[in-house]
């Protein structure tokens, strides 16, 4: 990582903290369980990776710094409130997220639930806030994106085929569809609403952009099923992935992790010749790429 993506990234991760800090209600603000929990879950954790790809998007696009970091923030309360009910009982029952606890294993279920809940409508207050741009019709339509990109079309219908794959076999395009919708909708939402932030894109760039930011969904995913395989390697070198123990097709289970990889490397490569596209101001999306991809190879 160069000297200067490392200034750039701290200063961003600064800055998205104190968004969330000032967002969050204190506990001094009734119903106080409520609000701790909300804290509990959203701060001082998280690899912060949708902020920081809106981030670098709104730099591609010439936008205003203070205005990304608040879309950034919106995407990543979303991010936060669906790993909060993902972990329920109901549906992956984990008990330690981030090295802490899950929400409803620290508070209870019901707290857990209404956390999720109370993360997605500050989510979209943030978003909708009078000023987030100065043009009321595109703010409208980030609006529409990111519940597009959270719902039933995006991410939560991503999670219900998720479930229903439980035991089942898919192949390999059936798999790529439950991801691009699960993982892989809100992570574009991140950079497609980074990128609306500012107007200094055509269509067509924008069309490019909004390829990168589905090749970035998506190997996000490969990624993270290799990792998790690769940590949850046995003494015989078998590996699977927490996924895949539990009986949920990964890429890994169905691709082995020599063709996951290569899979990985090239939808990244497509990823970085699609940036190339658009030039020198996309240098931090492809340092953000990068470190995306290498974290964990
Ligand atoms: C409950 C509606 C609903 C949706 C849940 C995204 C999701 C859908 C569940 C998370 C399950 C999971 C662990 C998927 C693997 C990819 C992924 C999203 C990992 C977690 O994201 P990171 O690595 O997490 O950005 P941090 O902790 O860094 O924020």
């Amino acid at each position: 990582m160069s000297a200067d993506f490392s200034v750039w990234m701290n200063d961003c991760l600064a800055l998205v903290e104190v968004c969330l800090d000032k967002h969050l209600a204190t506990v001094d603000c009734a119903p106080a369980r409520l609000h701790e929990a909300m804290r509990y879950v959203v701060l001082g954790g998280g690899k912060r990776v949708r902020p920081l790809l809106a981030l670098a998007a709104g730099e591609l696009s010439g936008a205003d710094q203070e205005r990304v970091v608040l879309t950034g923030v919106a995407v990543e309360l979303i991010h936060a409130y669906s790993l909060v009910h993902d972990d329920l009982p109901c549906m992956d029952d984990d008990t330690l997220r981030r090295g802490k606890p899950t929400c409803h294993i620290r508070y209870d279920e019901a707290t857990a639930l209404l956390v999720g809940d109370s993360l997605q409508s500050l989510a979209f207050q943030i978003l909708a806030q009078p000023g987030l741009t100065q043009n009321p019709g595109k703010q409208l339509e980030m609006v529409e994106q990111l519940a597009i990109a959270a719902g039933s079309r995006g991410m939560a219908g991503g999670q219900a085929i998720d479930l229903d794959s439980v035991g089942k076999t898919l192949s390999l395009s059936e798999l790529e569809f439950m991801h691009i919708h699960k993982t892989g909708a809100l992570i574009r939402a991140a950079v497609m609403l980074g990128a609306y932030c500012g107007d200094e894109l055509n269509a067509s760039q924008i069309k490019q952009l909004d390829h990168f930011a589905k090749c970035i969904g998506l190997v996000f995913q490969v990624v993270d099923d290799i990792l998790d395989a690769e940590a949850t390697t046995d003494t015989l070198g078998k590996t699977a992935g927490k996924d895949a123990e539990n009986n949920k097709p990964t890429y890994v289970s169905i691709l082995g992790v020599k063709q996951a990889r290569e899979l990985a490397k090239s939808i990244h490569q497509d990823a970085c010749q699609t940036l190339d596209k658009l030039g020198a101001d996309a240098t931090r999306l492809r340092q953000v790429t990068d470190f995306i991809i290498e974290r964990e190879f």
